[in-house]
């Protein structure tokens, strides 16, 4: 709940980026039962992390620009102005 670390991520296009979410929140957070999510809508990721639970998932971003990602499980969803970060995608190399 009190945001993403880092909040901004590199990553280049064509070359596969991983991103390992660790989820520090317990079920007894009542809003939204300690769930977090890392979501990209122009990417297709939705991931959904339990509490206090990891996951890793593999994106391979085809073309450059600047992405939003964000959680719209907890507070406020999307909305929520900690939880959201920037994901850049560079020029293939
Ligand atoms: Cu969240």
């Amino acid at each position: 709940m009190s945001g993403f670390s880092p909040s901004r991520i590199d990553a280049r296009a064509g070359v596969p980026l991983t991103v390992r979410l660790v989820n520090k929140d317990s079920r007894f957070h009542t809003d939204g039962g300690g769930w977090h999510q890392f979501a990209v809508d122009e990417l297709g990721v939705d991931a959904k992390v339990a509490p206090l639970g990891t996951d890793e998932i593999t994106i391979t971003p085809d073309s450059s620009g600047t992405y939003e990602f964000y959680c719209g499980v907890c507070c406020g969803g999307r909305e929520n102005p900690y939880m959201v970060g920037t994901l850049t995608v560079g020029t293939p190399a």
